[in-house]
């Protein structure tokens, strides 16, 4: 046991600083993980309504479901039919799977091209799924409208 009254003053400085300098090393890993990008989505692109359509099929992880701000071009996958995606390198947080089935094959989704992602209530509005740095995420996703 330690007795109070004798021990030194200094030794509880000593277990503060060692306390102290303990989180701010676990605090500073943390947030090392969470800018790297080590983190993926994978998954399947169901149908749904594009069955019996043809056209690459862009899979985006975004940042926003704000169809005009999507970056359609970057953190993606795509496949030349429904089929298994994976999208690496990202970085921990919130993102929309989103989907566009590519029919004039121009590189966007143009009015009357299936669109659809992540919607795990089934509602027509996308829902983010969360990623945790480091690790690997698994949704499906499926056509469900027109852009
Ligand atoms: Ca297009
Ligand atoms: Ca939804």
């Amino acid at each position: 046991m330690i007795d109070l009254k004798k021990t030194p003053i200094t030794f509880f400085f000593k277990i503060i600083l060692l306390l102290l300098t303990a989180s701010l090393t676990l605090c500073k890993k943390s947030e090392l993980l969470s800018h790297k990008a080590d983190g993926a989505i994978i998954g399947n692109v169901l149908p749904g309504e594009a069955a019996g359509k043809s056209g690459p099929i862009y899979v985006v992880a975004s940042r926003t479901s704000d169809r005009d701000a999507i970056n359609w071009s970057s953190q993606n996958d795509v496949l030349p039919s429904h089929g298994a995606f994976r999208i690496d390198e990202l970085v921990e947080g919130k993102y929309y799977l989103i989907i566009f089935l590519d029919e004039n094959r121009n590189g966007v989704p143009d009015p009357g091209e299936p669109f659809g992602g992540y919607d795990a209530n089934g509602d027509g509005i996308l829902d983010p799924v969360t990623l945790i740095g480091g690790k690997t995420v698994q949704v499906d996703v499926t056509f469900f409208t027109v852009f």
